[in-house]
């Protein structure tokens, strides 16, 4: 089968891209999204959030006539439902008082139902929002047969996992081994034929299922790996060891890859997607959800470390570098950074944040617009993000710019010697001894 026109609906971080895309690969594209301010922003030719090199190929793709914009689905060879599956707080009490996330699968329910009225035999329909196992076989696919055909008879229904890295989206888009599971196999070889319009990394086909399963998996192996690690500094800060020297000798042995220690782990992907085998098979999962709980309560051993540094936090002054999620995005969502400004507010420091890459920040959260207004005052520097701006921040001009003379480096950008030949006092995020005689 060829494909001439596919609709795109969802077009946030993974959705643009693909569409996108597509669209500079000859494909007809209609992107849709539900969001008036998205719409309005992308018919005036800019873009909604930051990726390197989006806002080129967007333009580019709505220039030629390829890539248009609406708010509403039309007749199509495919649809590609690429919109959000965000979490929330689950507050009945089932749980026992613990901390306990449940997916929202709205999103996913109306795109599809928005399809069905353009669902005709021979249309591919293909889910890539990160989903809970059995999604497309036991979601997506009642709402499409309500058209009275049958997926995998009469229309083809596939599951395929984006894999990309934000700030490397549009280069792994393509270079990216691409999953793609079929309720059928013959839906299967559809969606890989569709990828096939870009996709230059392996395209693999296997059923719905595996593939759902495949993507969950990667970022739970991921989130447990950060969080070994993260455990790994508060031992390291109880036994009186660097844990960064520690991990670094560690993974001379040929086998072992330990990963990062930091504030926590963010963003709408490793923090999130775990949650999805821990709701589905709850007795199935307590290393998954142990993880989880490690992870989400990171920025509390960050408390612990500038009230280490500075006891009371009272009407302390501390400038706070970065909010994104990790290094050198602009992306805020579920950001450990924010987490710790926000525990550090809460016990009464006066806090100043900068981020480089979203100076309009976050509600709740005092922004400066520049780093000098966040240092000038400050009795106390707290690096939160690893932005390549702060790695190469000097710490003899830095003294210049500030009255503080106590810094805390939570992910390992700077080289303590440095700083405190600058006259610095430093403290390391999983770093219990000073000197190396300690
Ligand atoms: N982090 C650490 N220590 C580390 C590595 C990361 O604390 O050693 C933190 C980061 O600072 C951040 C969080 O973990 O807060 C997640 O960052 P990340 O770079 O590991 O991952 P994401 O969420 O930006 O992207 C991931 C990727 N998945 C994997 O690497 C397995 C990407 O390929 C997926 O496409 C994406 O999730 C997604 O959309 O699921």
């Amino acid at each position: 089968m060829s494909f001439k026109k596919i609709c795109v609906l969802g077009l946030g971080y993974i959705g643009l891209p693909t569409a996108s895309t597509f669209a500079t690969h000859g494909m007809e594209v209609v992107g849709v999204d539900v969001n008036r301010r998205v719409l309005d922003t992308l018919s005036n030719g800019e873009i909604h959030i930051h990726e390197p090199g989006l806002s080129t190929v967007v333009q580019a793709a709505v220039k030629s006539g390829k890539l248009t914009i609406s708010e509403k689905p039309e007749e199509a060879d495919a649809f590609l439902i690429a919109v959000p599956t965000p979490f929330y707080l689950d507050k009945t009490g089932e749980h026992n008082g613990e901390p306990y996330k449940l997916a929202d699968m709205r999103a996913v329910t109306s795109a599809a139902e928005a399809i069905v009225p353009y669902l005709r035999k021979g249309t591919l329909v293909v889910l890539e929002s990160t989903s809970p196992p059995r999604t497309t076989v036991e979601l997506v696919k009642p709402i499409l047969e309500q058209t009275g055909l049958e997926a995998g008879t009469d229309f083809h229904l596939a599951y395929s996992p984006e894999r990309v890295l934000p700030g490397q989206i549009l280069r792994e888009l393509i270079e990216n081994a691409r999953v793609i599971g079929g309720v059928t196999p013959e839906s299967a070889r559809a969606g890989a034929e569709l990828y096939a319009t870009f996709v230059k990394g392996e395209i693999i086909q296997t059923d719905a299922t595996t593939a759902e399963m495949v993507k969950i998996m990667e970022n739970t192996t991921r989130d447990i790996n950060i969080a070994i690690a993260n455990e790994f500094a508060r031992l390291a800060d109880r036994f009186g060891v660097d844990v960064w020297e520690a991990i670094k000798l560690a993974n001379l042995h040929p086998r072992i890859n330990i990963l990062s220690p930091g504030p926590g782990v963010g963003g709408h992907c490793i923090s999130v997607d775990p949650w999805f085998f821990v709701e589905a098979a709850p007795d199935l999962s307590p290393l998954i959800y142990t993880a989880r709980k490690v992870n989400d309560e990171q920025p509390h051993f960050v408390m612990s470390l500038v009230q280490k540094a500075l006891g009371s936090l009272k009407g302390k002054k501390i400038a706070a570098l970065g909010l994104a999620y990790k290094p050198d995005v602009d992306d805020l969502r579920e950001s450990p950074a924010a987490e710790v400004v926000r525990l550090l507010l809460d016990a009464g420091a006066n806090v100043r944040s900068y981020e480089p890459f979203k100076t309009d920040g976050l509600p709740g959260i005092p922004m400066t617009p520049t780093l000098e207004e966040a240092l000038k005052d400050a009795d106390a520097i707290l690096l939160l993000v690893r932005h390549s701006q702060f790695c190469k921040m000097n710490p003899s001009k830095v003294t210049a710019l500030t009255s503080a003379r106590v810094v805390m480096d939570t992910v390992n950008a700077w080289d303590a010697a440095s700083w405190q030949e600058a006259g610095f006092q430093i403290f390391r995020l999983g770093v219990g001894k000073f000197s190396i005689s300690d």
